[in-house]
């Protein structure tokens, strides 16, 4: 349980983290609980691990030519399958790229990331998630319409609360101290979830910030802010959970930085091994949140490792089958490459369409 002594305790400016369980999964806080039942930990345990091999499936997909690129997630889950608790579908999910096991829990289908992934904009309809944007690629822009999108719901009156994500690398971009700012000034239910996962690409947190943790970042817009273990699936929950309370009931922003590790490479266009040692991967690796949670629910008696094989079998085909769609998708026209930046399109953007049109019916211009 995290409460509003809890918040106290933990103050980003004496850097301490809230952690529940230890790295070996093993509860560190007396008379503890969880405001999960056992069910809810099992299944996302499972979530977890559902994540964890639809993960590594797209990293295989890309690597054989059938998707063009891809940000692993490996090592970050325990915040995604967190998050997915405790968003409601009432509430907005404002995504960076890198949360995989949230976007699932709103109810995306997997074979829409897949498509997405692929190039296809209609990867990004979410046709069964209500109240989520698409991914944002220009880095820490969404948390802008995060903060947008709550004050719309306050001046309508709606009762909700908006996640917005981003990396570590975001937090020194200018959008993620604008949206800070206003959120504090517009009174905002935003719930900041900074995943800091230790690199921005190749540059490392220490080169990015002189600032002793992201939390602190918050303090000075008068948002209560929280470090907490973003491996340790417990603490994230609590911290979650608390924190869409906490902006409901007093109508503010609250930002969370959730320290992780991201254990594959930035993207699959990347290799980590160019700027990183294999004693800190291997470091990290120790605290992997999927072996924590694991650990945990064996000492509960609430998990059997042996049930794991058959588990992930069984997803492997599911997500098999969801890639197949995406192949079987339709590719996109032409037009609809020009055709979203307006609703009617303007003279000048149809004279590049018909240009390009023109080129491509040219001789070998199809290759
Ligand atoms: C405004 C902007 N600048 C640069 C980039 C190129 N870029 C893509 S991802 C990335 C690093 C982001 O790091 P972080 O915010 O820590 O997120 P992570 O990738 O670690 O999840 C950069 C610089 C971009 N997409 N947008
Ligand atoms: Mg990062």
């Amino acid at each position: 349980m995290f409460d509003l002594q809890t918040l106290d305790k933990y103050k980003p400016i004496d850097d301490k983290m809230y952690q529940v369980m230890d790295k070996d999964g093993k509860v560190i806080i007396k008379n503890w609980k969880t405001g999960l039942s056992e069910d809810d930990l099992v299944q996302a345990y499972k979530d977890l691990l559902f994540e964890r091999t639809a993960d590594q499936m797209a990293i295989s997909y890309q690597r054989q030519g059938r998707m063009f690129t891809y940000p692993p997630n490996l090592g970050q889950e325990a915040i995604h399958i967190a998050s997915g608790k405790v968003i409601k579908a009432e509430d907005w999910l404002v995504p960076a790229f890198r949360e995989l096991g949230a976007w699932l829990a709103k109810g995306v289908s997997l074979w829409e990331i897949f498509l997405y992934f692929k190039g296809h904009e209609d990867g990004s309809k979410f046709l069964n998630a209500a109240r989520m944007l698409p991914v944002s690629v220009p880095i820490a822009s969404q948390l802008l319409h995060a903060v947008g999108l709550a004050y719309a719901m306050k001046y309508k009156g709606e009762e909700a609360a908006v996640f917005g994500y981003v990396g570590d690398g975001g937090t020194s971009e200018g959008d993620f101290h604008e949206a800070l700012n206003f959120a504090a000034v517009w009174d905002v239910p935003v719930v900041f979830v900074v995943q800091n996962n230790q690199f921005a690409i190749s540059v490392p947190l220490k080169m990015q910030t002189r600032s002793k943790n992201l939390a602190l970042k918050g303090l000075a817009y008068d948002v209560d802010s929280v470090l907490v273990d973003g491996n340790d699936f417990l603490a994230m929950h609590d911290v979650l959970a608390f924190a869409r309370e906490h902006v409901l009931k007093k109508k503010r922003p609250f930002l969370i930085e959730a320290r992780t590790y991201r254990r594959g490479a930035h993207t699959t266009s990347d290799d980590p091994t160019k700027y990183r040692s294999k004693e800190e991967e291997e470091h990290w690796a120790e605290l992997d949140p999927a072996a924590r949670l694991q650990s945990y629910l064996v000492s509960k008696k609430l998990w059997d490792p042996k049930d794991e094989e058959a588990l992930i079998a069984g997803y492997k085909k599911f997500i098999d089958s969801e890639f197949d769609k995406a192949e079987a998708y339709p590719d996109y026209k032409l037009e609809d490459v020009f055709g979203f930046m307006y609703q009617e399109m303007p003279v000048e953007l149809k004279r590049q369409m018909n240009n390009y049109q023109n080129f491509m019916n040219l001789e070998g211009a199809q290759k």
